[in-house]
C-alpha cells in the first residue's frame, strides 16, 4: 500500500480486517517493522480517538511519533496556489509538505470540510496538495469527504459481532444542532458496499448522499421501517449533500431509543463518537448491552495498525 486515503487503495479488504484482528490479539507481532521510521500526525481539527489511537499503532509498530496542531503548534498553511498570501496563513503548502516529507516517512492528515462550498471540500485539495509534494505515503484521518481509518474499525466491528452470514446494517441519521460533514457516513457506506451485508440507509428528505458512496445500498426515508430486523444500527447525523451544508431539520423522532431498538432484531449500535447524548442518542441505548460504542473505538487501533503495517511493509520493500 502507497496511501491510505481511501477504498480505493485498498487491494485486499479481508486481508486488511484479518490483519488488524491480528493485531489485536498480538500487538507487538510487528514491534520492529517501522524501527528508524517517523510518522507525523497533522491535526487542522480536534481528535480524541483518532489522535490517541493512531499514535498508540504507530508506538506498536516501532515508529517514532510526532504530533501537531496545524495553526495552533505550527503556522497556518496556505493550500491555494499562485495567490498573494497577504491573509492570516504564514505559510504555504508547497515548503511544508515538502519540509515535512523530509522529516517524515510517513504523514497522517485530519482536515475537515468547510461545509461552504461542496466542490472545494469534494476537491480534497489538502490531502492533493500534501500528496503531490509531500513525497512519502500520505494516510487520511478524516478528509472532507471520508474517515476510512474509521470504516476499517467499523468492519472489523462488524466482522467480530456478525451472528448471520449476511448481517442487515442500517445507517440511519441522527438530529443535531449543528453542521456536521457527510465524510463519516459517507465513507461507511464505501466500505459497506464490498462487505457481505444488507446495507440500507434512512434520514430525511434532503439528506441523501452523494449516489458515488451509497453504491448498492437502499435508500429508505421511513427510520422505523427501515430499522426493521437490523442487526447493526449505524448511528450519524450530517448536514445536507444538496442543500450543501446546511441542517434542514433536528427532528428529535430521529433519535434513537430502545422503542426504536426493539424494531430491530435485537440490533446492536454504533456510533464513530463522539455524540451528544439524549439529542442523537439516549441514554437508555448507549449505557445498555446493545451498544457497541466503546468496542467500535477500541478498534480505532487495529485498523490504523492494519493500515500503518501495510505501508511500512512498502517502504521496506
Ligand atoms: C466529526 C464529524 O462528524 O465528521 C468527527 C467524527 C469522527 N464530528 C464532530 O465534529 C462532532
Ligand atoms: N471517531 C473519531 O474519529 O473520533 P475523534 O474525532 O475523537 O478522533
Amino acid at each position: 500500500m502507497k496511501h491510505f486515503l481511501s477504498f480505493a487503495d485498498v487491494s485486499d479488504l479481508n486481508h486488511l480486517i484479518t490483519s488488524g484482528i491480528e493485531a489485536k490479539r498480538n500487538p507487538f507481532a510487528d514491534e520492529t517493522l517501522g524501527k528508524h521510521k517517523t510518522i507525523g500526525l497533522m491535526f487542522f481539527n480536534s481528535s480524541l480517538r483518532t489522535r490517541i489511537s493512531t499514535q498508540k499503532a504507530a508506538t506498536n509498530l516501532g515508529l517514532n511519533v510526532i504530533v501537531m496542531n496545524v495553526g495552533q503548534d505550527s503556522w497556518g498553511l496556505e493550500m491555494e496556489e499562485g495567490v498573494v498570501m497577504n491573509g492570516t496563513k504564514a505559510e504555504h503548502v508547497k515548503e511544508a509538505a515538502a519540509i515535512m516529507g523530509r522529516y517524515c516517512n510517513i504523514i497522517a492528515i485530519r482536515s475537515f470540510a468547510e461545509l461552504e462550498d461542496r466542490d472545494k471540500d469534494y476537491a480534497e485539495m489538502v490531502f492533493q496538495q500534501f500528496k503531490k509534494y509531500a513525497e512519502v505515503p500520505i494516510v487520511n484521518l478524516e478528509s472532507a469527504t471520508r474517515h476510512p481509518l474509521q470504516s476499517l474499525a467499523d468492519c472489523i466491528t462488524i466482522e467480530e459481532f456478525r451472528i448471520k452470514e449476511r448481517p442487515k446494517v442500517v445507517l440511519t441519521w441522527l438530529p443535531h444542532f449543528k453542521a456536521l460533514p457527510q465524510a463519516v457516513a459517507n465513507s461507511f457506506c464505501e466500505w459497506m458496499n464490498p462487505m457481505n451485508v444488507e446495507l440500507v440507509i434512512t434520514h430525511p428528505e434532503g439528506y441523501d448522499l452523494d449516489p458515488k458512496f451509497v453504491g448498492k445500498g437502499q435508500v429508505i426515508y421511513d427510520q422505523d421501517k427501515a430499522l426493521e430486523g437490523a442487526d447493526f444500527v449505524y448511528g450519524k447525523n450530517w448536514s445536507s449533500y444538496t442543500h450543501y451544508g446546511q441542517v434542514l431539520t433536528q427532528d428529535p423522532s430521529w433519535m434513537i431509543t430502545e422503542a426504536k431498538m426493539a424494531l430491530t432484531d435485537t440490533g446492536k449500535f454504533m456510533h464513530c463518537l463522539p455524540l451528544r447524548r439524549n439529542m442523537k442518542v439516549a441514554d437508555e441505548v448507549l449505557d445498555g448491552p446493545r451498544s457497541l460504542v466503546i468496542e467500535q473505538a477500541a478498534n480505532r487501533e487495529w485498523s490504523a495498525q492494519a493500515v500503518l503495517k501495510e505501508i511500512l511493509l512498502g517502504l521496506n520493500a
